[in-house]
């Protein structure tokens, strides 16, 4: 196998895209939002519909956000500002989600709304009892873990995977996540980082990017698997490369619940790669009505520490997990719903 050189352009790609809704916009996609059914209801429906509501967006934003889903050569993170909230929204649920008692669905609709730009929101039983809109949410049991529960400790540079009995994690794992903020940490502090392969690589000496491009690595299943499933010990993947792809358009998937690496070479490349990661990584403080649009396979996200009180008003975002197409991952599919994987 060769291993493609190291990129010498010093010409960088655009890594991050800005879009901000204009007031007015932002209004009147609220204002349909606010009357739209709960979601689950039926969601092909409120898919649909979210469809007609956010091709109200100006021309330029909506090819901005389509364009984001559909090419390799755009941003692999998306910073989307000024969008509708609900006009109350209930205590931020304790135990990890989902919320009770919510009286609208503005929050959901924008989440869903911006997935459908990108692909089709889908579920996994092991990850959130397979719901499409996850509540990210601090939990007490969970405050050092290498999870989303997780809060007092830095949770690493890593894509979101999903266990797989075909030994890969990084193939039926989604393509897209969209992180939208319904609350801030108290302080304010807690910052979502996104580290893009194609950044990344051009921090990298030659020797490190040779070694990642190498199968020398197993990822470990994510948290929610080994702890759920698998009664808290490693599942490991194939061995598989850090980074893959095309020099121009690499790939890069790491697991947050642990990589382990097959040399103590591999390992140091691994600790350099999570530093490649801290040293390029765009940062951002999500605030209410701010949502990110991330690229699962262009880069890795990690979100900085932040104080959880667990008093209902602490840090509380909604994500989604999207596949552009469900074709590839039909092997999965439940029986009771077409969008809920094994
Ligand atoms: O809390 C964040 O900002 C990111 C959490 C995360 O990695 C995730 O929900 O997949
Ligand atoms: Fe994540």
């Amino acid at each position: 196998m060769s291993t493609p050189t190291l990129q010498t352009s010093t010409h960088a790609p655009q890594t991050l895209g800005r879009i901000e809704l204009p007031d007015a916009v932002r209004d009147s996609i609220g204002q349909a939002l606010a009357v739209a059914p709960d979601p689950d209801l039926d969601i092909d429906r409120s898919m649909a519909r979210y469809h007609q509501i956010f091709a109200t967006l100006p021309l330029e934003l909506l090819q901005q956000i389509l364009d984001f889903g559909r090419h390799s050569d755009t941003p692999g993170v998306g910073y989307v500002r000024n969008l509708p909230v609900d006009a109350e929204l209930p205590a931020t649920p304790a135990n990890g989600g989902p919320a009770t008692g919510k009286k609208t669905f503005v929050a959901e609709g924008v989440l869903l709304g911006l997935s459908g730009l990108l692909g089709e929101p889908v579920g996994f039983l092991t990850e959130k009892n397979g719901q499409l809109v996850h509540d990210v949410i601090p939990v007490a049991g969970g405050a050092t873990s290498q999870t989303n529960q997780g809060s007092t400790v830095f949770l690493n540079f890593h894509n979101d995977i999903v266990h797989d009995a075909i030994g890969r994690y990084d193939v039926s794992n989604p393509d897209f996540l969209v992180l939208s903020c319904l609350r801030a940490d108290h302080e304010g502090v807690a910052a979502t980082h996104y580290a893009d392969a194609r950044d990344v690589v051009r921090a990298l000496d030659s020797r490190t990017y040779e070694l990642l491009r190498s199968p020398l690595f197993r990822l470990n299943a994510p948290g929610s698997y080994v702890r759920d499933v698998a009664g808290g010990r490693e599942v490991l993947s194939d061995l598989v490369p850090m980074i893959s792809g095309p020099e121009h358009f690499p790939e890069i998937s790491a697991s947050a619940n642990g990589v382990r690496a097959m040399t103590t070479a591999a390992e140091a490349a691994l600790d350099r790669l999570q530093a490649a990661c801290r040293e390029t990584a765009h940062q951002v403080y999500l605030r209410p009505g701010e949502a990110l649009l991330i690229n699962n396979r262009k880069g890795l996200h990690a979100r900085t520490p932040f104080t959880a009180r667990y008093d209902g008003a602490d840090r509380w975002l909604q994500r989604s997990y999207v596949r552009r197409s469900q074709w590839s991952i039909r092997y999965r599919q439940t029986e009771d719903n077409r969008r809920v994987h094994y």
